[in-house]
């Protein structure tokens, strides 16, 4: 596959830090280099050497710059990097040096992609990179690791080699259909296809804890008007994100936030109480709120203990998901009911809070338990286009094991083949320019 060899350059973070690195890869790097900084006969493979930017006889900026020669880089290719000071002028006069000495800005994601264009990384390593960027917590972040330690990969390419093994089987036959021995390749077929697709299975079912560390574990609060939801909510975030006042009805739209459980992301939303809406505004987010319930992965449904089990409670209680615990607000104030005689009525873990004070937020946080997602589990799907891809091979995969029974060999192979292409794009290996580009579009500048 080809791709431009211009040699590109970009800062590899936001100016504004101590220090910016900017970073150069292609052909002329190391030329690039040497025009623009004035200690360069003093460079060695991986070593910071001290120096300066120079522009037009000027120094632009105090620096430290690395050559590495390909193919040991992160893109394959020669590449530097130039560490200098991170505040804007500085940068800007490193990166106006580059860009007149011959050098052009690269694109969002093309140092990934050259790293993966030069085989120094798989697609779903490349993939990896920006997950890890982009993860926002401790579990998200050791997914996207083992990825990018080819952990997909290794699976995905395993899964292929079955399928390989089955094709030759299945093709040596069609090459003596004279002999009857359809059936013996079924036999020696089947088994293999069988255990390509329980692998295949297996991968993709790990996409819902990969969701969980993408998007967070969802947590809605809900209940009637004034029980204390977005007190709640501050409570928890431990910041004034919502507005309380002694008005029901004060929330009108949710409002979400999050913070981290055990290295998990969770996603708390606070929503509009529920009764009858007064007006249209209302309705909606009242709307809303239900909605958020139904489709959160646990509710916290506040009731306040100072009027004990209402009516109304009972109405919002009957519209919320199963994973629902009850949460008794209000407890500085006198009880109306136990929390043994409140479990009993909805029959679901109860815990006492005060919102206000805090006294109970600790027992509440418990109840917040997100699936265990396992350090050991090796590879989790977090990407929907794996899923996507997965779904695809796993439905090729069937058909052409049913097609054992219906159709002739050559159909079986089709949809082999079908599936093993698909595999591919995960890995990288059938994937068109297309797709590649759609991939790295979605890169920071700089990776
Ligand atoms: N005594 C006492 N008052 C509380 C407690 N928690 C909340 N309140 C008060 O109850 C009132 C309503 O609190 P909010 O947090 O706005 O209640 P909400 O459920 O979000 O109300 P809506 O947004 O209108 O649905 C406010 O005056 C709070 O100060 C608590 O633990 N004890
Ligand atoms: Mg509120």
């Amino acid at each position: 596959m080809s791709f431009d060899k211009d040699t590109i350059y970009a800062p590899a973070a936001p100016s504004g830090g101590a220090i910016c690195v900017i970073r150069i890869s292609g052909e002329n790097a190391h030329e690039i280099l040497e025009r623009v900084f004035n200690c360069a006969e003093r460079l060695e493979h991986a070593r910071l050497t001290h120096g300066q930017v120079v522009k037009d006889g000027k120094a632009a900026d105090d620096v430290m710059a690395v050559r590495f020669d390909a193919p040991n880089s992160y893109t394959g290719e020669d590449m530097a990097e130039i560490h200098s000071h991170g505040g804007r002028v500085s940068v800007a006069g490193v990166l106006n040096a580059l860009s007149g000495a011959g050098a052009r800005i690269a694109q969002p994601g093309e140092f990934t992609k050259r790293a993966f264009l030069n085989g120094k990384m798989d697609l779903s390593a490349a993939g990896a990179v920006m997950e890890l960027i982009e993860a926002n917590s401790a579990a998200g972040a050791s997914a996207a690791l083992r990825q990018l330690g080819g952990g997909l990969f290794d699976k995905i390419s395993a899964v292929q080699g079955k399928l390989t093994d089955a094709l030759a089987i299945i093709e040596a036959g069609i090459e003596y259909p004279e002999d009857d021995i359809e059936a013996d390749i079924r036999r020696d077929a089947m088994p293999l296809m069988e255990s390509a697709l329980g692998q295949i299975s297996k991968i993709a079912d790990t996409f819902a804890s990969g969701r969980l560390l993408r998007e967070g574990y969802n947590v809605v609060i809900a209940g009637r008007p004034n029980v204390g939801k977005s007190s709640l909510f501050n409570l928890l975030l431990e910041k004034e994100r919502a507005i309380v006042t002694s008005a029901p009805g004060t929330t009108r739209d949710t409002v979400d936030d999050t913070f981290i459980i055990n290295g998990v992301l969770i996603r708390l939303m606070d929503t509009a109480g529920i009764r009858k809406g007064r007006d249209e505004a209302e309705h909606i987010g009242i709307e809303r709120a239900k909605t958020a319930a139904q489709t959160a992965d646990m509710t916290l449904f506040v009731i306040d203990g100072s009027e004990g089990v209402t009516s109304e409670d009972k109405k919002v209680f009957g519209k919320l998901g199963q994973n629902t615990v009850v949460i008794v607000n209000k407890s500085d104030l006198p009880q109306k009911m136990t929390i043994t005689q409140i479990e009993a009525v909805f029959d679901k873990k109860t815990r006492s809070v005060c919102a206000i004070s805090g006294k109970g937020a600790d027992e509440v946080l418990v109840c917040i338990q997100p699936p265990e997602i396992s350090e050991m589990q090796d590879v989790v799907i977090t990407n929907e286009r794996h899923a996507n891809i997965l779904a695809h091979a796993e439905a090729s995969l069937k058909s052409g094991m049913a097609a054992f029974d219906t159709a002739d060999l050559d159909c079986v192979t089709i949809d082999i083949k079908e599936a093993w292409d698909a595999l591919g794009e995960i890995t990288g290996v059938t994937v068109t320019q297309e797709i590649i580009d759609n991939i790295f579009d979605k890169f920071c500048l700089g990776k």
